[in-house]
């Protein structure tokens, strides 16, 4: 899958991808990123690559013949790709999002810095604009870093077997169980005996149960969406009931 990134910073976006499993994606070919920098298309003496809001007020825009610039030369090299536009006014993403992004060859994707970008460039040169969610960040890299990492690990052949996507948390809609490894206590708090029973099927019982319960305490939300199985609804009800004085 082939990622190109409109930004001012492209060393944060490109070391932040250089560890770990996406690292490991990019150096056997199977993710490839390409930055773009508007400030190689500044002409002026200062390099300049921001602008005043028309209308006045306190903060910048990023300047639109830059930024145009470096966006065309992103799509001339990645002619199939959508282009993404990461802003706080974005739809929200989602693990949903990140599966429709993941069947795409090619992407885009542009960090605003400042206050963003003039409106005519989202409706001549973006096709969806993306926001990680109702909090603020001081611009887009951070949340490219962490589109291209979601995104980047459902490539085929990215994720060993051991941590197959289908595995995930949030691949089945639940929170993740508890996790455990040695020793077997720490400062009085010991591991759950079903885990060192050695009886897998006790040990995915309660894992699944965990699961759904810290998901009912936590995200209840997303329990309720949900049409449990019987199954699962037996190990729910007595993980509240176990929760209950
Ligand atoms: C404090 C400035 N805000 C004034 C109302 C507007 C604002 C402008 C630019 C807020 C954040 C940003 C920079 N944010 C992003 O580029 C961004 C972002 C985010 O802030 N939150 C969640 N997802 C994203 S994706 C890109």
């Amino acid at each position: 899958m082939k990622w190109g990134v409109v930004t001012l910073f492209p060393t944060m976006v490109a070391d932040a991808l250089a560890h770990g499993v996406i690292g490991r994606a990019i150096d056997r070919g199977l993710v490839e990123l390409t930055t773009f920098n508007p400030r190689v298309y500044a002409t002026d003496v200062h390099q300049t690559v921001d602008d005043r809001p028309y209308g006045g007020g306190p903060g910048m825009l990023m300047k639109v013949e830059t930024l145009r610039a470096s966006i065309a030369d992103a799509k001339t090299e990645l002619p199939k790709a959508s282009v993404v536009y990461l802003s706080p006014q974005g739809e929200p993403l989602t693990q949903q999002l990140v599966q429709e992004l993941a069947a795409l060859p090619e992407v885009i994707l542009v960090c605003g810095r400042y206050e963003g970008i003039d409106e005519r460039v989202i409706e001549l040169d973006i096709d969806r604009e993306i926001s990680l969610g109702d909090f603020v960040l001081s611009g887009g890299e951070p949340a490219a870093v962490a589109l291209v990492d979601a995104v980047g690990r459902l490539v085929p052949g990215v994720l060993g077997h051991a941590s197959s996507a289908a595995q995930d948390s949030f691949s089945d809609g639940l929170l993740d169980c508890p996790h455990y490894t040695r020793p077997e206590e720490i400062a009085g708090l010991r591991v759950p005996d079903v885990l060192l029973s050695g009886h897998h099927g006790d040990i995915a019982k309660w894992r699944r149960k965990q699961a759904l319960g810290r998901t009912w305490l936590r995200r209840p939300e997303i329990v309720e969406k949900q049409e449990l199985s019987d199954e699962d609804q037996l190990l729910l009800d007595e993980f509240i009931r176990e929760s209950k004085p």
